[in-house]
């Protein structure tokens, strides 16, 4: 391939260069994408030359996959499932998109042929960061697994410009770094410049009569802008059904622009443009200060407006009548941060199409579904209402509509109980007024569902107990899950051979269930060693990365305990430190202490307001300087930060976990995710009574998993007796001796007031009972060491581990989503075009 032009066509039939899937074909295509679209030949292709190249023979495979999905949604009225998320941690598109279309071993079979380093093809692509963690990674899983089921689904959400900042570690601290990921293009995409849609803020509104003369409600905005579809189609595995991810990026409405630049106010226009930019330029991250966030709701209000508008337009295009939209679609909220479609979607029947209150709340009503991801009081979202009346004046008008209805529905049921209506109104009149969008959420849904079983069980307990009061019916459970193509397929490639060895087939990775045939396994001694060799490859080469990003050396001899996830009090990393330095005090007081070897290894990103959560990377950072430079610790205890974790380096994380850290305060975390990915690749947990750990207990044995700590029916009734951590920091000397040498210096250059932030909350307040489940979580650890040792019974744990994991598939939760909220069927699409019979 010496020559800049592509090679001469070969005579005679050969597979389609743009569809076909074998290596030839693929290293045609290749080769013809190199040219014909990144305008390159081999000699002088850069590295990212070389990936897209890539990306877009991966992209016509879909494309074509996508058009015959489309046809056949379309012909049939597919009934659809709208995810209506303001974010999606999708992850690197290109390894995954391969497995999908079953060409994985073609492809690298092509690259070698090619004489391709493929793995750096791979390493080439930029990961879109549209989401912060857990909420937007689910949002990713679930499409995966909407189109693996075959369920015509669309999700919608936000082109942010940037998305999750990177992070870096600079003497410790944690860095933000902005995320320009469309720098270099996305081939994933393609921009869709005539489904745009006008999206309006501020002004006023006015009561006009309609032509029956019926009194109707506009809105007579200040500003408009538009939003532009960017689609990214989802392929699922094993199936050519592909969904659409539909983006909305932000842009200053073309016939405004227009205006100003006429009358000559060119300025004005290039103000009104930035403006309209800015809206879609920036995802936020979480656990900010509310305050001063008018760009966040705006932003909400851009993509829920857009989507509602794009829905509205499919209806009419394909069923017809609006008073058939519910049977069309369905719309499930990820969270509150859309739950304004609840008003948008009234706006737009009652104002536009000109519907009567009834029928348009009822179709409304029959559209929604709500999915709560969080009790933390913090994060449950209120706007205030002057912000509201400011910017969004008719859908404050239509709220308070709805609350009208709504509360006289509650004075009915509730005979004279002021408290409830004013603990249950959609409006919050404690201090400032506010809007409660999880109120409006639960209002407007016909389903609300929390995201594990303990969970689900406190949102009807707790923060919406009136509620489920009124409507018991409304509220059920979806425990969560993940995609066994990303987290193990893509991950861990040498499990997932493994797997497919043991299942006959990669029948396995649609229906996980299938890994309960490792069980008959587990206690022999070849397959062990098997296990164990792909646990310590993994190891490797995370060390290997380590070793070159982070400047740390590990010992894949070592047990591998990692604790990965958003840095936050509740999430205790910092009591996953004390015991860090519990250990290390062991080391210095008896160097001949026979302690089992650990590497203690952390990732994870900070907000950048949240001041501990930062202060909290900085004393791992500070903690790993000292103990990974003391002659007298001699290795045998490491500690490492691995920077940016984010979908690619969390990959690199799952396989090598020996322990998976899980150990938030009972009642916290609403499910957890990556407890659910670290347990599939072969970890065993030590972990709390919260979330989704209690399922994943359940599922794997309670012999097979480190329970420690108070549940959360005891956290409560510590907390209602008055909890005070002071009385443990007194009583327990180890624990006061951990604090102590954290306030020594030791760690800090001699400054002793550099942690005190983070240590006089623990001693004074301990929100989350750091100090109260400390003892508890030592034991529990010295239990881990000690079965380590047992190198023959851990890896049995390690294997029932991955077995029993069937159930915390992604497929499983969107299976229970489909047939119990959505009432929606797989609607397959055959290889020829027609539906399987
Ligand atoms: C953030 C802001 C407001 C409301 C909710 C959130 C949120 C919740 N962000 N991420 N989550 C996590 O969602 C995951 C998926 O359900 C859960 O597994 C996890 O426990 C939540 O913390």
């Amino acid at each position: 391939m010496s020559k800049a032009h592509p090679p001469k066509q070969p005579c005679e039939p050969r597979e389609p260069t743009r569809t076909g899937m074998s290596k030839e074909a693929l290293k045609q295509a290749y080769i013809d994408n190199l040219f014909f679209i990144q305008g390159r030949f081999r000699e002088v292709a850069t590295p990212h030359d070389l990936y897209m190249a890539a990306a877009y023979t991966a992209r016509d495979r879909l494309l074509e996959r996508w058009v015959r999905s489309a046809q056949l949604f379309k012909s049939s009225h597919a009934r659809t499932v709208c995810y209506l998320s303001a974010e999606y941690l999708l992850g690197p598109h290109l390894a995954k998109t391969l497995i999908n279309l079953g060409i994985s071993q073609a492809a690298r079979e092509a690259a070698e042929d090619l004489e391709l380093d493929f793995t750096t093809v791979l390493e080439e692509e930029e990961e879109p960061g549209l989401g912060n963690g857990g909420l937007g990674r689910l949002a990713a899983c679930y499409m995966d697994s909407l189109a693996t089921l075959g369920i015509p689904a669309i999700g919608y959400g936000i082109r942010y410009e940037f998305g999750i900042f990177d992070q870096r570690i600079e003497d410790g601290w944690q860095v933000e770094v902005s995320d320009n990921w469309l720098r270099n293009g996305n081939p994933w995409e393609i921009p869709r410049p005539k489904i745009c849609f006008p999206v309006c803020y501020g002004g006023d509104t006015e009561r006009y009569r309609d032509a029956d003369g019926q009194w109707r409600t506009r809105w007579v905005p200040a500003m408009v802008i538009q939003g532009m579809a960017y689609d990214t189609p989802i392929l699922g595995f094993g199936t050519d059904n592909v969904n659409l991810l539909r983006l909305w990026k932000s842009e200053a409405a073309e016939s405004l622009d227009f205006q100003a630049f006429n009358i000559g106010d060119y300025y004005g226009a290039v103000h009104a443009k930035i403006e309209a930019e800015t809206i879609s330029k920036i995802l936020y991250p979480n656990d900010e200060p509310e305050a001063g966030k008018e760009l966040r709701l705006k932003q909400q209000y851009f993509f829920v407006s857009c989507s509602m508008q794009d829905m509205i337009r499919l209806h009419l295009n394909t069923v017809g009548p609006l008073e058939q939209f519910d049977q069309k679609f369905v719309a499930q909220l990820n969270d509150t941060h859309p739950a304004l479609a609840i008003a948008e979607l009234m706006r737009l029947l009652l104002d536009e199409h000109l519907m009567d209150w009834e029928q348009a709340w009822g179709i409304t009503h029959r559209t929604f579904c709500y999915t709560n991801h969080t009790l933390l009081p913090e994060a449950l979202e209120t706007w205030p209402v002057a912000l509201f009346e400011r910017l969004l004046p008719r859908h404050l008008e239509i709220i308070y509509e709805i609350n009208q209805h709504f509360l006289d529905q509650v004075r009915v049921r509730f005979f004279a109980d002021d408290a409830r209506v004013a603990r249950m109104s959609l409006i919050g009149e404690d201090g400032e007024r506010r809007v409660r969008m999880a109120h409006l959420a639960v209002v407007g849904s016909h389903q609300v569902n929390g995201v594990a079983e303990l969970h689900s069980e406190l949102v009807r307990t707790t923060i919406l107990r009136d509620f489920h009061d009124l409507w018991p019916e409304r509220f059920t459970n979806v425990t969560n899950g993940v995609s066994p193509r990303r987290f193990i397929m893509v991950s861990n490639p040498r499990l997932g051979r493994l797997i497919s060895e043991v299942c006959g087939g990669t029948g396995w990775a649609r229906d996980l269930e299938q890994l309960r045939r490792l069980e008959e396994h587990a206690d022999d001694p070849a397959f062990q060693a098997r296990w164990r060799e792909i646990k310590t490859a993994a190891k490797r080469d995370l060390t290997e990365w380590l070793r070159t990003r982070a400047d740390v050396d590990l010992d894949p001899a070592q047990l591998f305990d990692i604790q990965a996830k958003r840095i936050h009090e509740y999430k205790r990393q910092h009591l996953n430190v004390l015991h860090i330095i519990r250990t290390y005090q062991r080391i210095k007081q008896d160097p001949n202490h026979d302690i089992t070897p650990r590497a203690f290894i952390f990732g994870g990103k900070a907000a950048p307001g949240y001041f501990t959560a930062k202060l909290l990377i900085k004393l791992i950072n500070a903690v790993a300087e000292v103990i990974n430079h003391d002659p007298a610790v001699n290795g045998t205890i490491r500690v490492a930060f691995m920077p940016d974790f984010n979908v690619k380096n969390a990959q690199r994380l799952y396989p090598a976990a020996d322990l998976s850290e899980q150990i938030s305060l009972a009642g916290k975390e609403a499910s957890g995710t990556g407890n659910m990915k670290f347990s599939m690749n072969g970890a065993l947990t030590i972990g709390t009574l919260d979330g989704a750990n209690i399922e994943i207990r359940r599922a794997v044995g309670a012999e097979n998993f480190f329970l420690f700590g108070m549940d959360a029916a005891a956290v409560a009734r510590r907390q209602a007796e008055g909890y005070h951590p002071w009385e443990h920091y007194h009583d327990d000397p180890e624990l006061r001796a951990d604090i102590d040498l954290i306030n020594s210096g030791l760690f800090s250059h001699g400054d002793t007031s550099l942690f005190r932030p983070l240590t006089d909350q623990l001693i004074n307040h301990d929100p989350f009972m750091v100090l109260a489940d400390y003892r508890a979580y030592l034991e529990a650890q010295d239990h881990v060491s000690d079965v380590y040792r047992d190198s023959a019974r851990w890896t049995r744990m390690s294997i029932l581990n991955a077995a029993r994991m069937g159930r915390f598939s992604s497929d499983r939760a969107i299976h229970e989503y489909a047939e119990r909220i959505w009432k929606i069927a797989p609607m397959p699409v055959e290889p020829d075009g027609g539906t399987a019979t």
